[in-house]
Order: C-alpha cells, then sequence, then structure tokens
C-alpha cells in the first residue's frame, strides 16, 4: 500500500468538566488528528498531545512539526505491506512516540478498512467489549469527589481511579473508603512523589486499592522497584513505560506489577501488543490507559483493549465523560454492565464527522503541499 495524501488538524475540544492531575487543571484537551488517504480510502489517528509537556514531552507544537519535517515525508515514500511496517519506516525518528502513533494508527485504519475487517480484529483482538472504569480528577472538596464516585458508580463504571498529589492522598482516600467500602478503587499520582514520601505511600496500603499509578518520577524505574519492595499495593505504571524495551526492564528490576499502557505513549498499535504480549508471557495483567481521547483516539484505545491480556477495567469511558458533543458518529456509550463496546465494522468502526471535527479545527495542513 502506498500512501498518497496526509492531512493533519490541530484541533482544541473543550471538555465538559475541567480534569485536575498532580501536574495541572485542563479546560479543554488539544490534539494533532491525522487522516491518511490510499486507494480511495481515509484512515484516521489522533496524537493526544497537550499545548504544554506536563504529561509527556510530545506537545501540539513537537508533533506538528515532527510529523510534517521528518515522518509525514518517510510515510509518503514508503511501500507498506502491513501497519507493522511502521515500525521501521519511522526509526530514523528517536521519541516523539505520540507523532509516531497517530499516524501509524491512521495507517492501521486504512489497513482494516482494505482487509473489510476490524482495527481490534486485524490487530488479533478477542473481546468485544471491554470493561470500563472512570478516571475523576483532583476535586474543590472531599464531598464534591465523593458526589462524582456516586454519580459514575451510578452510571455503572466498574472501577474508580482517584487523582492524587501531596495533600491529596491518604485522607481523602480514608473518607472514599469510609463512604464506599467495597469498590474497586485505585489512585493515580502521576509523579507526584519521592521516595522519600515512602512512609505516606505505605499508609495506603491500608486502603485495599487495586493499585498505586505512577508514584515516583515519570521516567524512573529503580526508585519504583524499592517502593515496590516495601508495599503491599501492586504499583501500576503509566509514564515510565515508553517501549517495549522499558516494559522488560522494569519487569526485570520489579518495578511494578501491572502496567496501564496507552497506545501513544508507546508509540502506537504495534508497541502495544508487543508490551501486551511481553507482559501476558510473564502473567502481569494489563489495563488500557486514556488521555482524555476524542472518539478516534478511544476507537483505537478499545481495539487495543481487545487484545486477551487487557484483563483489569480500562481507563475507556463513554463520549459523554468527556464531552458534549464527540466528533464520531454513534459516539461511544456505556452498556448496563459497564462495559464499551469494541466496534466491530471496518477500521474504526466509527464515522468521524466532518463537520464536528471542521468546528474544533484551528489549523490544517495537507501533504503533499499544493
Ligand atoms: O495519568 O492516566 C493518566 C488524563 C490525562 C493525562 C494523564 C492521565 C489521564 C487520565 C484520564 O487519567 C484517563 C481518561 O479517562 O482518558
Ligand atoms: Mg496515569
Amino acid at each position: 500500500m502506498k500512501i498518497e495524501r496526509v492531512e493533519q488538524f490541530y484541533v482544541e475540544m473543550p471538555l465538559k468538566q475541567p480534569f485536575e492531575t498532580s501536574f495541572g487543571r485542563e479546560e479543554a484537551v488539544y490534539r494533532v488528528i491525522v487522516a491518511v488517504y490510499a486507494q480511495g480510502l481515509v484512515g484516521y489517528g489522533e496524537c493526544p498531545v497537550e499545548q504544554l509537556p506536563l504529561y509527556s514531552p510530545d506537545t501540539v507544537e513537537t508533533c506538528w512539526h515532527v510529523q510534517r519535517d521528518l515522518l509525514i515525508p518517510l510515510l509518503l515514500d514508503a511501500e507498506i505491506a502491513s501497519p507493522t511496517d511502521l515500525a521501521t519506516v519511522f526509526r530514523p525518528a528517536r521519541g516523539h512516540n505520540m507523532a509516531k502513533a497517530g499516524l501509524e494508527a491512521a495507517v492501521w485504519d486504512v489497513a482494516a478498512q482494505q482487509a473489510g475487517v476490524s482495527v481490534s480484529a486485524l490487530l488479533g483482538g478477542t473481546r468485544t467489549r471491554v470493561e470500563s472504569g472512570v478516571s475523576i480528577g483532583i476535586q474543590p472538596s472531599v464531598e464534591a469527589l465523593l458526589d462524582q464516585i456516586a454519580a459514575y458508580r451510578g452510571e455503572g463504571y466498574r472501577r474508580i481511579k482517584v487523582k492524587i498529589k501531596p495533600g491529596w492522598d491518604a485522607g481523602v482516600l480514608a473518607a472514599v473508603r469510609e463512604r464506599f467500602p467495597d469498590i474497586p478503587l485505585m489512585a493515580d499520582a502521576n509523579s507526584a512523589y519521592t521516595l522519600a514520601d515512602a512512609p505516606m505511600l505505605r499508609a495506603l496500603d491500608a486502603f485495599g486499592l487495586l493499585m498505586v499509578e505512577q508514584p515516583l518520577a515519570h521516567d524512573d524505574l529503580l526508585d519504583h522497584a524499592a517502593l515496590q519492595r516495601e508495599m503491599a499495593t501492586p504499583i501500576c505504571l503509566d509514564e515510565s513505560i515508553t517501549s517495549l524495551r522499558r516494559a522488560r526492564e522494569a519487569l526485570v528490576l520489579g518495578s511494578c506489577r501491572i502496567i496501564n499502557i496507552k497506545p501513544a505513549r508507546v508509540g502506537g498499535l504495534t508497541a502495544a501488543k508487543a508490551v501486551h504480549d511481553l507482559c501476558q508471557e510473564s502473567g502481569v495483567p494489563v489495563w488500557c490507559g486514556g488521555l482524555l481521547e476524542t472518539g478516534i483516539g478511544r476507537a483505537h484505545n478499545l481495539a487495543a483493549a481487545s487484545l486477551p491480556g487487557f484483563t483489569l477495567p480500562g481507563d475507556v469511558s463513554a463520549s459523554d465523560r468527556y464531552w458534549h458533543e464527540d466528533i464520531v458518529e454513534p459516539p461511544f456509550a456505556l452498556n448496563a454492565d459497564g462495559t464499551v463496546d469494541v466496534p466491530q465494522g471496518p477500521g474504526i468502526g466509527v464515522a468521524v464527522r466532518g463537520d464536528r471535527l471542521a468546528a474544533v479545527t484551528v489549523r490544517r495542513a495537507v501533504y503533499p503541499g499544493g
């Protein structure tokens, strides 16, 4: 397959409600959406970057630039037999996983359409529905958090993730446990602590959490290994796992007992599957994380989460948890049993709404340029 044309869209999507983590507060997301054209078909991918490198080193502008100046020229030059070839095509570019992942995802979409199957099926997925959790940002008050948890539990979400940071941690989790003694609960620190906080982090063992996500530095493996040796609660790594190699290192070092796989963070669906395969061989459970994706990135995340080793509920919540109006049709919905369907139609299995995409686009470019 030859890619004939690539389009980039810089989009801005206001969130239904602000999302606050230990690294900042977001009222809207800023994304690069890409479309790739081949043989009369169009495939879509999403780069879940942000304006500033607060979660990932990639930003909207670095993504735009690296795609325009390196990845898109490489893609337009390549003869692609399978989307897995893109690992080789993009090899000259170091880092910039999110810029690679969006283009790779779009090629998976086109390749699946060509084969007349879903991205999930082409990847080797086996599930048609994925258990969904919900990630709740830092709230103005403990009461507000408890209300949110009650509302999401009422909607049917299977697992609650609470964002924590120094000053919003053990006391808050104690209040959550008092009100909801039995819910599947976890906490995500987004790297807000150091080993000096080990006594506080060990105290979280009292709350029966499913896991604590990324308590220490975003690029650390050694300190997490030391902390895991001292804690009963499983550590789950998010930010630290940026490739198959880093996942291997983490498992050898004992830095975590669970991995949150975000396809965009590891550079795409092929890398996500490789991390999944490694974890499956090693008996390490994985789940699919999220980065407040629009329906496009959500569709690709669900395809990844349909692989058999994704045994824990993912941050693959319904469209209405994030958006007043998604950019895909139909939007993603939560089933009564707390699952979200993996689209089964060709490609990503949902239609990108041209009107919505145009409405949220603030900059657009086409390659080859004219
Ligand atoms: O750490 O998992 C994270 C959102 C933005 C940046 C980082 C994270 C998150 C989430 C939200 O937790 C997950 C989602 O619902 O998409
Ligand atoms: Mg996280």
